[in-house]
């Protein structure tokens, strides 16, 4: 059967302003599935809540939608009861490096074999615009009028850390690269963090073309950590690409000796139990 981009299309009008990001990496992100010929029906996508999140009614799919800062673990739970389903996880910059960080780190840790997207557009949008640790320093935001007190968090330095089995950065300003990163990273067996540097010219007018346009620099696929290291502390330029893959490193699945030899998915193992009379107790 062939798949067309109008498969994955909902009847669901986006509200998201006028030039934000969040319209192109959705159109990637659909591109990327039809090019690597999945339908629907093949692919569980995992929401998170902000204004990224509000995608989860624009696209076709299997589709949940987590508390702040959880569409990780929702996602590994669908991956690990279903390996046969391509799991997409979506998250914004506040959701994945506040109250999800936790997840994060343990997910590039375990290395689930899922894809992580980070819609990273340098604040709370959903809520008018507050600090993350990616907002510029300095910047006024809402309820920090002179700038936020902590420092900020690099996203590609903390991941370089945890010994990730792929790491890339793509730009919303560019659908034909980030649909090809958001590709690789499907078809990558382990976890694939993808942090996208997202337009919100709501609340981050100085994030724009013009700054993006004339820092970035792209690269195609490294798999030299050191590399990868200076490409992400880069001070002058902003690298996009693959910017670390190791095929190396085994799955989490993989090495689950319990499951060894096992034909069947989880999700096939489920059996129906009554409760009734532990109720009845
Ligand atoms: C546990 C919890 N804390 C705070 C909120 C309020 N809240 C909803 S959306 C949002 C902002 C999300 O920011 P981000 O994750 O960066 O996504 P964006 O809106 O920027 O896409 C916040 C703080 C919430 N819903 N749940
Ligand atoms: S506030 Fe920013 S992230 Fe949210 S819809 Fe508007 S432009 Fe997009
Ligand atoms: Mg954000």
């Amino acid at each position: 059967m062939k798949i067309d981009i109008t498969d994955y299309n909902t009847n669901v009008t986006p509200t998201w302003c006028p030039g934000c990001g969040n319209f192109n990496i959705h159109l990637a992100l659909k591109k990327a599935l039809v090019e690597l010929k999945k339908s629907p029906s093949e692919v569980v996508f995992s929401f998170d809540i902000g204004c990224n999140g509000n995608g989860g009614d624009k696209i076709d799919g299997f589709r949940v939608k987590g508390l702040h800062g959880r569409a990780i673990p929702l996602a590994v739970g669908a991956h690990l009861a279903n390996r046969k389903m391509s799991v997409i996880a979506s998250i914004g910059d506040g959701g994945c490096l506040h109250e999800g960080i936790d997840h994060l780190i343990h997910a590039v840790r375990s290395n689930y074999d899922i894809t992580l997207l980070i819609h990273n557009n340098q604040n709370f949008a959903l809520t008018t615009g507050q600090i993350t640790s990616t907002t510029i320093e300095g910047k006024e935001m809402y309820a920090f009028p002179k700038g936020k007190t902590e420092g900020n968090i690099n996203i590609g330095e903390l991941v370089l850390s945890l010994e990730p089995s792929f790491y890339a950065r793509g730009y919303s300003g560019d659908i034909v690269q980030l649909t090809e990163i958001i590709k690789q990273g499907v078809k990558h067996k382990g976890f694939s963090v993808i942090e996208i540097m997202q337009l919100c010219p709501t609340y981050n007018k100085e994030s724009n073309h013009e700054f993006f346009n004339g820092r970035i620099s792209k690269i195609e696929k490294n798999s030299d950590i050191k590399k990868a290291r200076s490409y992400v502390s880069n001070k002058n330029k902003l690298y996009t690409g693959i910017i670390y893959c190791n095929s190396k490193i085994k799955d989490y699945y993989s090495k689950l000796e319990n499951r060894k030899g096992k034909k069947t998915e989880l999700v096939n193992e489920v059996r129906n139990y009554s409760i009734k009379n532990i109720l009845a107790d």
